[in-house]
């Protein structure tokens, strides 16, 4: 039983998981930085105690500051939201071995998931289609020429821990091989403190696709897919629920790929499974996310699923209590990142005091948000201010409708990124559902709202 939980994050997920936590009964610890005392979080939980000064560093990052407020407050569970240390195995470990249950994966499943040479592994031995290349870190120079020339131009090398586009090296012939393998090694090394590489086929335009799965105790399923090619220099802008691109047949097969992935790892609360897709329509497996990510609600519009009480659920009880045959995904959901940034200044954060602020509502019309008039949004995290998830029966009038809430979206006082969704929305490869990792770049230079 969960009886007070202690929420390791800030802004709009912290709020959400409080929201969960309230129709649970469940009490909650918001902590907070300096920086942060008049954020909504701390307003909205039970109790709020800081855990440190402004910088993440030093106060959503800091363990022992985290674990401290733990055993100061009585909780019994901590939920690391997403972002900060909510794939750290080190800290899942810590607060188990402090009697704190973690609410999510366990550590073990948390270190299978972040190397993503060994989930990519574990896919392949259980017959998960992987990007052509190597199966294991490569070692030596000699061996990543062989790769190459087998696969073929263009590969890309990946950090084993990196993920999320961090540390990638496109390679279009074999002249740049040497240099820049050496170059991702030595990156690799500096940034996550292990210079393990791992070298793929590079495909060019693919569509990312993930799968959202909930799993617990050797049991697993999968809530259907989310489109997510929609994003600039790795953040993603625009998350859709289901994929314009995704048949019945496919969504029954990736589901099929992501319970058999999750079962193989003994993977435990939600999960994201990504996959790529080429021109062809072919899927292959590429990383797992052990983590609630930001774009969850599309998935919860589509499902009627709230995934953040299953998390919760499956913390206190070890089971599922939801069958796949109950899943069905009816009607679309599409959700536009709001970040306060200057999309005329290269989206340039903009941090600074909200002085006017209207919400958009109405039919369909989901707000998941932090900000409030009078909010001085600090600079030293994360520019989402918000989150707009508009559903609907059909992907056009879902299309239509979130149109209609961006223009009733008022931010005065700081800028923000709701003119640039405008722009995304109304172009004709974005409604035809014709688009893939590629379509800023491709767009970008007819919109007067941008300047990069
Ligand atoms: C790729 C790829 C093409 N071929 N791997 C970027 C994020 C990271 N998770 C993997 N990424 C990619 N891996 C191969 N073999 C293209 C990308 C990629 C991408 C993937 C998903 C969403 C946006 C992207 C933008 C540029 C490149």
């Amino acid at each position: 039983m969960l009886k007070k939980i202690l929420i390791a994050n800030r802004g709009e997920i912290a709020i959400r998981i409080i929201r969960a936590c309230k129709e649970l009964g469940i009490k909650t610890v918001a902590i907070y930085s300096e920086r942060d005392s008049n954020s909504l979080h701390t307003k909205f939980a039970d109790e709020s105690v800081c855990v440190g000064p402004s910088s993440s560093a030093l106060s959503y990052l800091s363990i022992p500051n985290i674990i401290s407020v733990c055993e100061l407050t009585g909780v019994d569970g901590v939920h690391p939201g997403y972002g900060f240390l909510a794939e750290s195995a080190r800290f899942a470990e810590i607060c188990e071995e402090n009697g704190f249950k973690f609410i999510g994966p366990s550590p073990d499943a948390i270190m299978a998931s972040g190397d993503k040479v060994n989930a990519k592994r574990v896919a392949k031995e259980i017959g998960i289609p992987v990007i052509p290349g190597t199966a294991e870190p490569v070692k030596s120079i000699e061996e990543a020429f062989e790769i190459a020339n087998n696969t073929g131009y263009p590969v890309i090398i990946k950090a084993a821990l990196g993920g999320g586009g961090r540390g990638m090296r496109v390679v279009t012939n074999s002249d740049d091989l040497q240099k820049l393998f050496l170059m991702a090694k030595q990156e690799a090394k500096l940034a996550f403190g292990d210079d393990k590489i791992y070298i793929e086929k590079y495909l060019e335009n693919p569509r990312h696709i993930e799968v959202q799965i909930l799993a617990a105790d050797g049991d697993a399923i999968w809530l259907g897919e989310r489109e997510c090619s929609i994003q600039r220099r790795h953040q993603k802008l625009i998350e859709e629920a289901p994929s314009p691109v995704v048949s019945d047949a496919d969504r029954v097969k990736l589901g099929a790929y992501a319970v058999k992935l999750a079962k193989a790892i003994n993977y435990s609360s939600a999960g994201t499974l990504e996959f790529l897709r080429d021109k062809q329509g072919n899927f292959y497996f590429m990383e797992i996310n052990a983590r609630i990510q930001v774009e969850h609600p599309v998935s919860e519009m589509v499902t009627g699923i709230d995934i953040v009480k299953e998390q919760l659920n499956i913390a206190m009880e070890n089971k599922l209590n939801i069958k796949q045959s109950d899943v069905k995904i009816k009607g679309h959901a599409i959700e536009c990142r709001i970040n306060a940034e200057d999309p005329l200044n290269g989206f340039r954060p903009c941090p600074g005091k909200i002085k006017a602020l209207y919400i958009p509502g109405g039919p369909g019309i989901r707000i998941e948000t932090h900000i409030y008039s009078g909010y001085d949004i600090p600079p030293d995290y994360d520019s989402l201010i918000a989150k707009l998830i508009a559903y609907d029966e059909t992907r056009p009038q879902c299309i239509k409708r979130l149109e209609r809430a961006l223009s009733e979206f008022l931010v005065e006082g700081i800028y923000t990124t709701v003119s640039f969704h405008q722009n995304i929305i109304k172009e004709k490869d974005f409604i035809d559902g014709n688009f893939d990792v590629n379509f800023i770049e491709e767009h970008k230079a007819n919109w007067d709202t941008v300047k990069t």
